[in-house]
């Protein structure tokens, strides 16, 4: 089986590489060229592309000849989507468009990375048939791949895709809250930073590891039917908690370092996400990794570096 992954040097395209090609799948990933990080999943063929160049897509999907896309690669911060709005669309619903379209070109099976966003206002638990109702670009964007995901689907195309809450590791970006955390307390135990300046404190999320969500998706890939599957663990903590099970690991208490600044605030904010993830539960996945468990890995992560 040969398997393309667009965004493969991110967080996700990183385990769900490492998961594949433990699976005996051959990996061909793209990268754009300038993202971070430099460094590249080992085993991977790794390639330029661009989502976005619907030419650029079509002739890579045409020369790799994958069995299964995964279209991963996305502009994925929320927050900087409200300053970023055009690039936003071009990436993430332009881009949903044309590997849907490569992909159908060569019967090949397209994985969607759809997003808990879409839920935005709609209290949870959210699940598969839980109102849409986004709150940021970045998430009306996403709507558009997850629409033409479904209409691709209708036409006889194998396009499936998972609504993965937030998942989190690591090898997360240092602008996500859960390692802007994890890289402040190291820094404050080496002595580098006296204190940590966030946004909301009260926003919930449903946070996952992201080693347990790249699983989901193969197995969202590898079913009879093309179908969506919201994959949480139906868990919800705010960014307080985050910060409590952060600092605490270290014996601190969050209090004494943690400041607020509008600053960090959003133009809008999704309050609460938690995901109920019966559906994906029935295919016989489930996280393995908790909350606290991943936040101290993210944490241990930090201070060795
Ligand atoms: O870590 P975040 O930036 O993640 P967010 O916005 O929930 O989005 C992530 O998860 C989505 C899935 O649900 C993905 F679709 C998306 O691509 C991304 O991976 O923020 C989490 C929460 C927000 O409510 C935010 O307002 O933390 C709050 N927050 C409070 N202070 C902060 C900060 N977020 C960031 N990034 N930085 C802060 O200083």
């Amino acid at each position: 089986m040969k398997a393309l992954i667009t965004g493969v040097c991110g967080q996700d395209g990183w385990y769900l590489s490492e998961f594949l090609l433990e699976q005996g799948y051959q990996v061909v990933g793209t990268r754009r060229g300038t993202e971070e990080p430099a460094e590249s999943p080992p085993g991977v063929d790794v390639v330029f592309g661009d989502v976005s160049d619907a030419l650029c897509m079509r002739d890579l999907v045409q020369k790799v000849k994958p069995d299964e896309i995964y279209n991963l690669a996305a502009i994925t911060h929320v927050g900087d989507s409200f300053s970023a709005m055009a690039a936003c669309f071009q990436v993430n619903a332009v881009g949903a468009a044309n590997c849907l379209d490569a992909g159908a070109r060569v019967g090949a099976k397209v994985y969607q990375a759809s997003t808990s966003e879409l839920f935005g206002s709609t209290p949870p638990p959210q699940s598969e048939t839980s109102l849409l109702q986004p709150r940021s670009p970045y998430a009306v964007a996403k709507l558009a791949g997850y629409w033409l995901t479904k209409n691709y689907r209708e036409r006889g195309v194998y396009a499936a895709q998972g609504i993965l809450f937030n998942h989190e590791s690591p090898r997360r970006g240092g602008g996500f809250v859960t390692q802007k955390v994890a890289r402040a307390v190291a820094n404050i135990v080496k002595g580098k930073q006296h204190e940590l300046v966030l946004g909301n404190l009260d926003a919930c999320r449903d946070w996952g590891h992201a080693k347990d969500f790249v699983r989901a998706m193969w197995l969202i890939l590898n079913q009879s039917k093309p179908d969506d599957y919201v994959v949480a663990t139906g868990e919800m903590r705010s960014v307080r908690d985050l910060c409590r099970v952060a600092f605490e690991h270290v014996g601190l208490d969050y209090r004494e370092y943690v400041k607020t600044s509008p600053k960090f605030h959003r133009p809008l904010e999704v309050e609460q996400l938690c995901g109920d993830p019966s559906k994906i539960k029935a295919l016989g996945w489930k996280p393995e990794i908790g909350f606290d468990q991943m936040i101290k890995e993210m944490v241990d992560a930090a201070l060795e570096c």
